[in-house]
């Protein structure tokens, strides 16, 4: 359990407990079969709610709960659980070194269940593949189009959306490395002209944990630092959920991820959960370079990436190269 003193303020988390409620009724209803899943998932967004229940007690949070209880509860805004054959339909752009490189696969998917509650009802996913040689703006396949026009755009100053992703590093990825390797990133868009420098968040793996990092600043880093990690393990897929409120002010930002680290469906084990963090989660644009429509000082919106991109010293040899699947990403409105 994160310390008390970390966890945020009542109101910043009724989100959560709203899902949490609005995705048992959405089970009930429909008579969703495979309810120890089901429960499983309810366990999971209930632990971020109990947690911070357990923080926050007395007369505020019952009254807020009440309030927001009038709301029509959570939106689903887009979901990908690998069904449809061209990825682009939902990612935008495919940045590999050419179309073998994305793959979809029919059997072997991910089998938590969506971010709604409800069951992906496929066995599908998509795998990434770099081979050495490859340069698409460094040693990368990643599914995202790094443009505000992008349908992975999702990431606007002022918005708080739950993105849920899962992620499987087959026997080829090199797990075990010393050096930067992304698999998923939510990164500012193009054209700006602080598109280019580090990511704001990158989820990383290498020295055999997963690592989300930050940006070391909002403006013109060119380096990260670790806000969390885990133990990574090869051939399981771990389910991801962060939830974020993007701003480029440090008081109006906010991050928190869970990981279902073991699989059973919740992310209430020993270190599956990030304390929550008070921090910038968004860019900021620097006065300059070609007009692009976005002045400088404003927060540059983030769209989210998915694959495999790595420092290109990290041997990726044929015929294997190396590989990370993805498989039932939602983002939600809360
Ligand atoms: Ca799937
Ligand atoms: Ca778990």
């Amino acid at each position: 359990m994160p310390r008390s003193g970390d966890e945020p303020r009542t109101n910043r988390h009724d989100t959560i407990d709203r899902i949490q409620r609005t995705t048992q009724a959405t089970t009930e209803r429909r008579g969703v079969a495979g309810p120890k899943l089901a429960i499983a998932m309810l366990m999971a967004l209930a632990a971020l709610a109990l947690i911070v229940a357990g923080a926050n007690p007395g007369p505020v949070t019952a009254k807020k709960h009440k309030h927001r209880g009038k709301r029509a509860g959570p939106g689903l805004i887009a979901s990908d659980t690998g069904t449809d054959p061209d990825a682009t339909h939902f990612w935008g752009k495919e940045d590999c070194a050419n179309d073998s490189r994305v793959q979809q696969f029919t059997t072997g998917g991910d089998a938590h269940l969506t971010a709604t509650g409800l069951p992906q009802g496929d066995s599908d996913f998509r795998r990434m593949t770099v081979f050495d040689g490859d340069d698409v703006w460094g040693e990368r396949c990643e599914l995202g189009w790094d443009s505000r026009k992008s349908p992975t755009a999702f990431y606007r100053p002022g918005t708080h959306r739950i993105t849920a992703i899962s992620l499987r590093l087959p026997s080829n990825f090199p797990i075990s490395v010393n050096t930067w390797q992304a698999v998923m990133q939510m990164k500012q868009s193009g054209p700006a002209n602080n598109s280019g420098g580090a990511p704001i968040f990158s989820l990383d793996v290498w020295g055999g944990r997963w690592r989300l990092r930050q940006a070391l600043d909002r403006t013109t880093s060119t380096d990260l630092r670790e806000l969390w990690s885990a133990p990574a393990q090869l051939n399981f897929w771990t389910r991801f959920i962060f939830d974020v409120r993007y701003s480029a002010r440090k008081k109006a930002g906010y991050i928190r991820v869970g990981a279902d680290l073991n699989g059973d469906g919740d992310i209430s084990d020993p270190g599956e959960l990030s304390r929550g963090i008070h921090t910038y989660t968004l860019k900021l644009e620097t006065p300059g370079g070609s007009p692009d429509g976005l002045r400088g000082g404003r927060a540059i919106p983030s769209h989210l990436r998915a694959g495999i991109y790595h420092d290109d010293s990290i041997p990726c040899r044929s015929p294997t190269g190396c590989s990370v699947d993805v498989d039932n990403v939602q983002v939600l409105r809360p």
